[in-house]
């Protein structure tokens, strides 16, 4: 098999690329370790900022976004009880879009399936080759048999656990990772939200997040230890939960119903530099992860791979290096900037261990100076609906 770039995952990050480079005419191989419904099957991020929205529209993939995507003017935060809206409208004149990773993936397959490019699922055993010259190599297993593909370019989208980040050799990466002593449990349900906008909650007990995929389908989450069980939570112990860490109001407007996702999910923060290696490239979660308490992970996923089309439009439609020769330096400044709001919003929004009064009353004055200060709110509003590419 031949193709111009050999794209490993088909996640956002590579379904995205996967359709950028087919809209500028240049040939992609998708390989996916699972299957399609399996991915599609995964419950992952819900907040779209604008620059992710207009990629999408770019990438031809946004009509049912803007028909079913809930457009938010602002958020909330509640400390001890306490609520403030922050409003994006009136703050910054921006806003952030509510539609699910499920559906941007559901949406962005359906166009691959449409134009006829190759995406193989159940893809085994995939291996990078010779990534240091002009000629790389991809090898996998298909069914039992063995295949090659030869490339111009790979692609490394295969998230925090593929095979393209650990393919570079250990003394060409350096790494900065932060893991944080908890996790977030959430639950889907097929109830209206509390409340029209997002609530992140900071409470004694723990950090709580109400959230939505539709007028009708609510999402929630509450900070558990790291090693917590899905297991130990029935949904009434996952309501009492979050009752006891939203203000009173909140509380009693909540509409329970039977979970029909309950999972928990890790939080660490983790950057991997550079993003080059010779003709392979790291994108979306294969380098970087963010905790989700800034609803980042998705959008520096998408901006990734929006600033790699570019680049490789660049190389084969003007024989052009410098896109590729930036395109590291050009991602990482975005993503750090990143990193740096969502090391904050989890740093003043749950509590840690470690955290002793003197701490938690840091944390207060953090949320009155927010509440407080146009400056502050203006911050928060701009690094929410997104920092300029
Ligand atoms: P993905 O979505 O992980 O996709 C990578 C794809 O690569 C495949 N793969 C391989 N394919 C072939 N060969 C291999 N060896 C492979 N190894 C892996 C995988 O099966 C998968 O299909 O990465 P991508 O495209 O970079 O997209 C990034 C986003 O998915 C991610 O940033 C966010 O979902 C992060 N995230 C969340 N972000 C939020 O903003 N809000 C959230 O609530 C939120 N919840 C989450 C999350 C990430 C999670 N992960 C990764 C464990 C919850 C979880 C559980
Ligand atoms: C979600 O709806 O899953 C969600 C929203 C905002 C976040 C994280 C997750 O910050």
């Amino acid at each position: 098999m031949r193709t111009q770039v050999a794209i490993i995952g088909a996640g956002p990050a590579g379904l995205l690329l996967g359709r950028l480079l087919d809209q500028a005419g240049i040939e992609t191989i998708i390989l996916e370790r699972r299957s399609q419904d399996y991915v599609l099957g995964r419950i992952r991020a819900g907040v779209l900022e604008q620059g992710s929205v207009d990629l999408l529209d770019r990438a031809g993939v946004g009509t049912r976004m803007h028909a079913e995507g809930l457009v938010h003017d602002g958020v909330e935060f509640c400390f001890d009880g306490d609520r403030h809206r922050f409003d994006f409208c009136a703050l910054i004149g921006r806003t952030v879009m509510v539609y699910g990773q499920t559906e941007v993936t559901r949406d962005l397959m359906q166009a691959r399936d449409g134009s006829g490019a190759k995406t193989i699922y159940g893809a085994e055993d995939v291996s990078l080759h010779d990534f240091d010259g002009t000629s790389p190599t991809v090898r996998f297993v298909k069914d039992g048999v063995a295949h090659e593909i030869a490339c111009d370019f790979i692609a490394g989208c295969d998230g925090y656990h593929g095979v393209s980040r650990a393919s570079v050799s250990e003394g060409a990466l350096r790494t900065y990772e932060r893991v944080y002593p908890f996790g977030w449990l959430g639950i889907l349900v097929d109830r209206p939200p509390v409340s029209d906008e997002l609530i992140y909650a900071h409470h004694a007990r723990g950090f709580a997040l109400c959230s939505m995929r539709s007028p009708s389908r609510s999402r929630y989450y509450v900070q558990v230890a790291a090693d917590e069980k899905v297991d130990a939570w029935s949904d009434d112990r996952f309501w009492d939960e979050l009752r006891r860490r939203v203000d009173s109001e909140t509380a009693e407007r909540l509409v329970t119903g039977p979970s029909i996702e309950k999972s928990i999910a890790p939080l660490r923060s983790f950057v991997a530099e550079p993003l080059r290696f010779g003709r392979l490239f790291l994108a979306g979660d294969a380098a970087h992860i963010v905790p989700p308490t800034g609803a980042k992970g998705l959008n520096l996923a998408l901006n990734d791979v929006g600033c790699l089309a570019d680049a490789l439009v660049e190389f084969y439609g003007e024989g052009s290096d410098t896109g590729i020769d930036h395109y590291s330096d050009r991602v990482l400044k975005r993503v750090w900037k990143a990193e740096r709001f969502s090391w904050w919003m989890t740093s003043i929004l749950h509590t840690f261990p470690e955290t002793d009064t003197f701490g938690r009353r840091i944390q207060r004055a953090e949320f009155d100076y927010l509440v407080g200060s146009e400056a502050a709110s203006r911050s928060l509003a701009e690094n929410y609906t997104g920092l300029p590419a």
